[in-house]
């Protein structure tokens, strides 16, 4: 007898592509099918069925306080007796402005969007529009949303033009991107001698979450500061995922260096649709209807994703969020370490701040290449072991992990007996 998420999942599947809104919610990277989620709330979900997990998903990373805190909450409910949308300047639009302005060293103008895909996207349109340049590089293992131009792998070789990643995209257009291996200073030196005075941008994750969590050597990101900044080409940190996250300011402000043009999104929207991209007001004054870039949006600066995203962003503050969360990443590291060596595993531990990745390999990781390492086949184990005992890990090795403020000592001590148990899967 199918339970209520099998059915819901075949029923899905008759009207919606792989029964989902977004791939990698299908489960096919742990060849299996999703539960569909009932309720969800600080740091726990249920399933339809009624079965409960502790979550390190965290609808893939706004949920940092934990999921629906009183405060968003009441956030949306209140702004919701003025009105839903407007399509008119409002007063939170400023506010929420005001507040990335303050919290992120690069940006010093903001544009609110709806989703990363539409901060990355119009961020690389300014970049190209603001230098008169075509070339874009990216980096290999780094997501940005599904942008045409950056939904793009490495030619033939590195050097070469990029390759659609999809289906759809003209090889034309792939061509204009390159797309290099992460943490590979050769690599953009050697770009940026073949193409002089044509690139445009470099963006990338500076630490990227989409392949795992993978952290730069030390100096690369200064090292693509100084190289763009030397060949007047726009350096472009997409902070979707760790922006708000790791600090106030993202990896910029952990790092000092400090990117032309910042990607946003995720944690400012308090869990409703919200994307942002801000930067130089030099750069981003060459925007419409003050320059000649374009872009529009609908429900840009809608009055509820504004609330949410303010809400969230205050409690982060009123809780001294930042420190409680590294110490909640912290009691997750040191516990899952000695998990993995209860269970004589010396498997590649990555955590930052509230961001983690178990690599199923003992190899260091460095690049996405690494990560191609792993053991998939122990890592889908695992992941169905740990879903079976009630902790819900990210359904693919190269997704990362996130804590949020709900994980509480205790949540995390019995995801740490859960790990040790299911790490002989
Ligand atoms: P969205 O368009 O999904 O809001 O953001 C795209 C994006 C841009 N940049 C980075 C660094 C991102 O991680 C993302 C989206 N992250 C994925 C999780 N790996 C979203 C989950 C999904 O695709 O369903």
């Amino acid at each position: 007898m199918p339970n209520r998420s099998q059915t819901l999942f075949a029923a899905a599947k008759n009207v919606i592509p792989g029964g989902v809104n977004s791939p990698v919610r299908a489960f096919r990277n742990v060849d299996g099918e999703p539960f569909f989620v009932d309720h969800a709330e600080g740091c726990r979900i249920r399933d339809v069925d009624g079965k409960e997990m502790i979550d390190y998903v965290g609808t893939w990373g706004p949920a940092i306080l934990g999921h629906a805190p009183a405060a968003v909450r009441e956030a949306i409910v209140s702004t919701a007796q003025h009105g839903v949308s407007f399509g008119i300047p409002n007063p939170l639009e400023v506010e929420i402005a005001e507040k990335i302005v303050e919290w992120v060293p690069s940006v010093e103008k903001v544009r609110m969007v709806n989703s990363g895909t539409e901060a990355t996207m119009t961020a690389i349109r300014l970049a190209r529009g603001y230098t008169g340049r075509d070339l874009i590089i990216k980096f290999q293992g780094c997501y940005h949303g599904h942008v045409d131009s950056l939904l793009v792998s490495a030619g033939s070789g590195a050097l070469t033009h990029g390759k659609p990643d999809s289906a759809g995209i003209p090889k034309d257009f792939a061509a204009l991107t390159l797309s290099l291996p992460f943490n590979d200073e050769a690599a953009v030196r050697d770009a940026f001698l073949k193409y002089p005075d044509r690139i445009a941008a470099v963006i990338l994750e500076p630490i990227p979450a989409n392949a795992g969590l993978i952290f730069p050597r030390p100096g690369y990101l200064a090292f693509l500061r100084e190289i763009t900044r030397q060949h007047d080409s726009i350096l472009i940190f997409d902070e979707v995922m760790t922006g708000f996250r790791l600090a106030k300011g993202g990896v910029q402000e952990i790092t000092g260096v400090i990117p032309d043009l910042t990607a946003m999104g995720k944690v400012i929207g308090g869990g409703l649709p919200v994307g942002a991209f801000g930067g130089k007001a030099e750069i981003m004054n060459h925007l419409a209807p003050l320059g000649p870039v374009y872009q529009a949006g609908t429900l840009s600066g809608n009055p509820l994703a504004m609330a949410a995203g303010l809400a969230q962003l205050r409690e982060l503050e009123r809780l001294d969020g930042y420190r409680k969360l590294e110490a909640a990443g912290a009691q997750f590291e040191e516990t899952t370490r000695a998990a993995l060596k209860k269970a004589g595993k010396n498997y590649t531990l990555h955590r930052v701040g509230s961001m983690f990745c178990l690599f199923f390999t003992e190899a260091p990781i460095f690049s996405v290449e690494d990560v191609k390492k792993a053991d998939f086949a122990a890592f889908n184990r695992f992941f169905w072991a740990c879903l079976e005992r009630g902790v819900y890990f990210a359904p693919s090795q190269y997704e990362a992990g996130f804590i949020s403020l709900a994980h509480d000592e205790e949540a995390i001590a019995r995801t740490a007996e859960v790990v040790a148990e299911c790490l002989q899967a």
